[in-house]
């Protein structure tokens, strides 16, 4: 399907008088950006019918990917994209006197996620779209996502992020397919018609309404939804109550449903075991796989055959509550025995493992767990009592690792435990971080269930990273190689053979000075700071978390500062930043404080003759990230080897030309594997040494004593240094109880980033490692992942 600008501005005219009453001379932008979602949304809804007309006779198996977290950000430029028709509705909204780029800048992100995993799960969507299969995402339609940040004297300050007003145009209602979700009350085993029964009494019900938010394919026919469930009381409003003059009480009933689906939890890698969350990850849950059976039973007249015709993957254990909700199902309302049902779910079920952080291993209150979901519990238990009795009888050399792997311990329902037993395949997302699953975390379940537990690397969609985020370099090598590589990521190593193009190299080189302005207007508008194109923008945008370790990137920037005070020359660096940290986590926050006061220091320093800058940008999100990914020439990736599972910001800024600094974790060790040695930096201790250096035990003081630049930091910051703000936190944090070790990889840290100022003294050759990044990050394409995912697990047969 391709449209004419003509068309489109017809219908740009004829939607702005049917909606407002306008025509395009009198339209406010506000009333043009409405108009222009309206006929994009009628084209997807469009090319929605027709596929969906299509799949009613199809009998493809279907993947339908469970997640608390969708990062879609921004949809418009990413919809016009994939429907081909970009340039033509440019052209037709100017015709109409807008401009499309001041209309993309008004649509908010849809931040539903927190971090890497959230952003994965939409990067697949896009490429499992694209590649022409029927996967649908279910999530929670949050009325408030991720929040939005301000920092105030660099203090973290989290404000409401109102997504739903601007971006709620999106969303379809589906009313007619609402589901009804139970909460509380109590089990009874009673006697009916075929036998002993097990019911569920005096529970509350949530009526989960589903909004679809609809996702087109690149040069496919599929459109795709990421269903995104809604809470509401079933009668919002208790007429009763309100009869008897009880006003108050007679809305209550609406307000704890309403609840549930209010606002992200804003944690990343932390549980917090409260009883909202438990009730949203059941909410969802529930809800999807009542419509997914629902599908199933529209074309197959039982149940039996799910597994051929339905794979249900679980995005870490956030929607591990699939397990026992499908037993119950196939237990209660399709009266299946135990042994069919165990079956059926088994093979149906998949799970990601995306963390080996013992405090993101998701664990209930056994007594929190059972008070809302009685019967669930009683499912858990007896899977739990049948996988032991199954270890003790088939295992005996595994007897006393059974308290460890069981289901339930210590009082608590371990839900990566629970999916360990229950799923056909377990995967990590990276290499090492599989390896470290099958080595060391769940060494036992790898034994007992040999092949269970697979790799599949994590990867990012190139359209919106590199085709949407950055038109500048897309155009060059499209210019190069052709158009193949939207479709086909590893044709970008046909890029190779211009690795000695000096016109080639220079053009990259120009791309990134502009894409460096680019965000260097960014910075100036929002952080009111001038930073130099020609200085290396060095990058390190992610999540706050101590073990990314932001703080080993804080203690170069003040070592660099503290060397031009003394004298010293250095190749000019702009330091750049982007991090929420959760609303609860102090020393994250203490982190942003610490970078913010550096900043401010090195910033209004003139004696640095602009040596140095220091940028910490508010509020990072995808649709910034978009902007920032472009202009980096340096991508830090410094996190303590061997607990960031993959990463995903390091594809995406290789991708961009962005060179790896980074330590041997996650995928850095493949981007490493395909670059080579002399196109990535890498430094610190790898992950066995981590492990050595912990049973050693680890002195930060050994470091603080025999490094004279370790010593020169702290004993700055503790003079009052950073206009005499306290940091005691940090100076104890590194001194006393750092479990990341930032000071024993400090010194080989600041060893590789003098070879990159080294290095960047050579345009030319710098040009050559930027290509070579680019060329070889075909492998971390999201469909090549896909792929992977469809041949190995998905679609395999079971
Ligand atoms: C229970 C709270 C909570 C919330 C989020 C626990 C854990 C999480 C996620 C695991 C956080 C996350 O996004 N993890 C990241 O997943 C990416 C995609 O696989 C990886 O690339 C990152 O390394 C991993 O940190």
């Amino acid at each position: 399907m391709s449209y004419s600008v003509k068309e489109l501005k017809d219908e740009l005219v004829k939607t702005l008088s049917a909606e407002y009453g306008y025509d395009a001379s009198e339209a406010t932008i506000l009333q043009m950006y409405g108009t222009v979602l309206t006929v994009v949304q009628q084209k997807l809804l469009q090319k929605r019918g027709e596929y969906t007309e299509k799949m009613k006779n199809s009998d493809q198996k279907r993947i339908y990917y469970m997640s608390m977290e969708f990062l879609v950000g921004r949809s418009l430029k990413n919809n016009l994209y994939n429907l081909g028709m970009e340039a033509e509705m440019k052209e037709a909204v100017k015709e109409l006197g807008f401009d499309l780029e001041t209309i993309y800048e008004m649509e908010p992100d849809a931040g539903l996620g927190n971090g890497g995993l959230g952003r994965l799960a939409s990067c697949y969507m896009d490429a499992a779209t694209t590649m022409g299969y029927p996967f649908t995402g279910f999530s929670i339609r949050y009325e408030f996502g991720i929040f939005r940040q301000k920092i105030v004297d660099g203090w973290q300050m989290e404000l409401p992020d109102n997504w739903l007003e601007m971006g709620g145009f999106w969303l379809v209602p589906r009313r007619d397919e609402s589901k009804e979700v139970h909460f509380d009350g109590e089990v009874k085993e009673e006697w009916g018609e075929n036998g002993l029964k097990t019911i569920h009494k005096n529970y509350y019900t949530v009526r989960a309404v589903p909004y679809d938010l609809l996702i087109s394919g690149k040069d496919s026919d599929v459109v795709n939804s990421l269903r995104l469930w809604s809470a509401e009381s079933p009668s919002s409003f208790d007429m009763g109550s309100f009869a008897r003059g009880e006003h108050v009480k007679s809305m209550e009933s609406g307000n704890r449903a309403e609840a549930i689906s209010k606002v992200l939890y804003p944690a990343d890698d932390n549980i917090e075991g409260k009883s909202l969350r438990l009730k949203q990850q059941y909410f969802f849950v529930s809800a999807s796989l009542q419509n997914i059976v629902q599908v199933h039973l529209r074309t197959n007249p039982s149940l039996d055959n799910l597994p051929e015709k339905a794979v249900i993957h679980i995005n870490d254990t956030h929607p591990a509550l699939c397990v026992p909700e499908l037993m119950r199902i196939l237990l209660d309302d399709y009266g299946y025995s135990w042994e069919k049902a165990w079956d059926i779910t088994c093979r149906t079920l998949a799970y990601t493992n995306h963390t080996i952080m013992s405090e993101a291993l998701e664990k209930w209150d056994m007594t929190l767990f059972r008070h809302h979901l009685p019967r669930i519990t009683s499912i858990v238990e007896e899977i739990n009592r049948r996988f032991c009795n199954y270890v003790y009888n088939n295992f005996p050399e595994k007897r006393g690792a059974i308290g460890s792997m069981a289901a339930i311990g210590d009082n608590q329902v371990r839900m990566a435990n629970l999916c360990l037993i229950a799923c056909f395949s377990v995967n990590g997302v990276s290499k090492l971080h599989t390896d470290i699953l099958k080595n060391d975390c769940f060494r036992d379940f790898n034994d007992i269930f040999p092949g269970k537990l697979t790799n599949v690397t994590n990867g990012i969609t190139a359209r919106r990273w590199l085709n949407q985020g950055n038109p500048l370099l897309a155009d060059m090598i499209t210019g190069l190689i052709g158009d193949g590589y939207v479709h086909d990521l590893s044709k970008l190593s046909e890029l190779k053979k211009f690795m000695e193009d000096d016109a080639v190299l220079s053009r990259l080189g120009e791309i990134k000075r502009q894409n460096k302005e680019r965000l260097g207007r960014y910075i100036a508008e929002h952080n009111g700071l001038r930073v130099d194109p020609n200085s290396i923008f060095d990058v390190q945008v992610k999540r706050l978390h101590e073990y990314k370790r932001q703080l080993l990137n804080a203690l170069e920037i003040l070592h660099l500062y503290l060397a031009i005070k003394n004298g010293a020359t250095i190749q000019p660096r702009t330091f750049i930043f982007g991090a929420k940290a959760s609303a609860g986590y102090y020393m994250a926050k203490e982190i942003i404080r610490f970078i913010c006061a550096i900043g401010d220091v090195v910033n209004r320093d003139a004696s640095l003759n602009g040596q140095l800058k220091v940028v910490f940008l508010e509020n990072y999100r995808v649709s910034l990230a978009e902007t920032i990914y472009p202009a980096a020439e340096i991508s830090e990736q410094i996190s303590q080897a061997g607990k960031e599972a993959s990463g995903t910001g390091n594809m995406k800024m290789m991708l961009n030309g962005a060179v790896t600094l980074g330590t041997m974790d996650g995928a850095n060790v493949e981007i490493h594997d395909v670059v080579g040695p002399e196109n990535i930096i890498i430094f610190g201790m790898n992950a066995a040494e981590v492990n050595e250096l912990g049973r050693n035990g680890y002195n930060p003081w050994n470091v603080y004593n025999s490094n004279g630049y370790i010593k020169e930091i702290i004993e700055f910051v503790r003079r009052g240094g950073l206009d005499g703000k306290n940091f005691d936190t940090i100076i104890n944090y590194l001194l006393q109880n750092d479990q990341y070790m930032t000071l024993a990889d400090f010194e080989s840290y600041r060893q590789a980033q003098e070879r990159v100022a080294a290095l960047y003294q050579d345009k030319r050759r710098w040009n050559q490692m930027s290509l070579r990044n680019i060329a070889e990050s075909g492998i971390f394409s999201a469909d090549r992942s896909v792929q992977e995912y469809i041949d190995n697990i998905w679609y395999k047969n079971c």
